[in-house]
């Protein structure tokens, strides 16, 4: 690993069949760019103004009830609507379009509007996976629904909103782009290999051990090797199950507990409130079976060096390969240093990432 660890080179992502440029060195440049400001940390327990609050309205007529635990609706603004509209309305190959079906939910994890879910209880984020478990049975069992996708936007640069905590879930008519790379790579692997690819690949870090960031008896949390974000990480089952469904008891227990420690370090890397998009990956809803797929999440957070400087996608990156600036072993130990005790609860202050 001496040479990846300092010389410009590219991985690859098996999960997706795509490439990332990793240029070590490349933290140590001056910073001249733009600082964030940060948002105000300070929340109420409960906000008049917020319209995922328990008790308050949203738009349109409707009035949240008062929930005590989660709480499920569908999104007033909706990206996709169940209802069909006709036929296609784009044939041929320079202006192809189809029609597409679809349903948007909005669920709030917990009433307190204060709180995330790096500092709500193990058993409060027992329920989230419940939830999640509920709306993807339920959505996926809608006929003309192929994929579920479950997902989390955290803080305001990820464009998110409201930081109430809260989720959301788009069920579609079609595979989307992620889900049917990760789709076809996983389906390759399977066939030649008659395991699926997360098993292996789970397998070989937790052997390896250094881009681990933390474990249960269940779940693991790493950095991949092909991490294109800084502190990108996967969480993925030990066990090969096709979705979040398939988890038995124990491994829904260890969801829970992997993410709650997984959304704690990540809070206590820079001393704020995270910001990521999060969500998981798992078999098309189109009631066939899927051996190759393996459940996992993906956690791709922004931030590059402090809570002020972020990572751009920009230039070459739009353009031409995914680049980042220090190793996925790198960001591991980073991660893995840090302590599973909030910072807000009196943790000792974590080592500030980057050169
Ligand atoms: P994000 O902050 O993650 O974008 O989620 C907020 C969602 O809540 C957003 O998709 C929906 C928006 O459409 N919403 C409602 O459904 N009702 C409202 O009254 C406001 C916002
Ligand atoms: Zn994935």
């Amino acid at each position: 690993m001496t040479v990846l660890s300092e010389a410009p080179h590219r991985r690859f992502n098996p999960l997706t069949g795509e490439w990332v440029l990793v240029s070590p060195h490349r933290l140590r440049r001056p910073w001249q760019g733009r600082v964030e400001t940060l948002p105000d940390e300070a929340r109420p327990a409960y906000d008049p103004a917020c319209y995922l609050c328990p008790g308050n309205p949203r738009a349109g007529d409707a009035v949240n009830p008062h929930y005590e635990s989660t709480f499920v609706f569908d999104n007033d603004f909706a990206a996709l609507l169940p209802e069909s509209h006709g036929r296609c309305s784009r044939e041929g190959t320079l202006f192809l379009a189809r029609l597409e079906r679809g349903m948007c939910r909005v669920v709030c994890f917990s009433p307190r509007h204060d709180l995330t879910l790096a500092e709500m209880s193990h058993d409060e984020i027992v329920r989230v996976v419940d939830v999640w478990v509920e709306q993807w049975l339920d959505l996926g069992a809608y006929d003309f629904i192929r994929y579920v996708q479950i997902f989390e936007n955290k803080g305001a640069l990820m464009g998110c909103s409201n930081p109430h905590p809260h989720g959301q879930i788009w069920a579609t008519e079609s595979l989307p782009v992620e889900p049917e790379k990760e789709h076809r790579c996983q389906r390759e692997y399977f066939h030649r290999h008659h395991r699926t690819m997360l098993e292996d690949y789970m397998s070989a870090e937790l052997e390896r051990a250094e881009r681990i960031v933390c474990r249960n008896s269940t779940w693991a949390a790493v950095v991949p090797f092909w991490a294109k974000w800084p502190f990108e990480t996967l969480l993925a089952p030990l066990r090969p199950v096709q979705s979040i469904a398939a988890l038995d008891a124990a491994e829904r227990d260890g969801l829970a507990d992997i993410l709650r420690r997984m959304t704690v370090r990540y809070d206590n890397l820079f001393h704020v409130s995270f910001p990521y998009t999060m969500g998981l990956h798992q078999a098309p809803t189109d009631g066939l079976d899927h051996p190759h797929w393996h459940l996992h999440l993906h956690f791709y957070p922004p931030l590059l060096r402090s809570a002020s400087v972020q990572k751009f996608m920009v230039g070459f990156e739009m353009l031409a390969t995914p680049q980042r600036d220090f190793t996925p072993e790198d960001a591991a130990e980073q991660l893995r240093d840090l302590s599973e005790v909030h910072y807000r609860c009196g943790a000792t202050p974590a080592a500030e990432a980057g050169a």
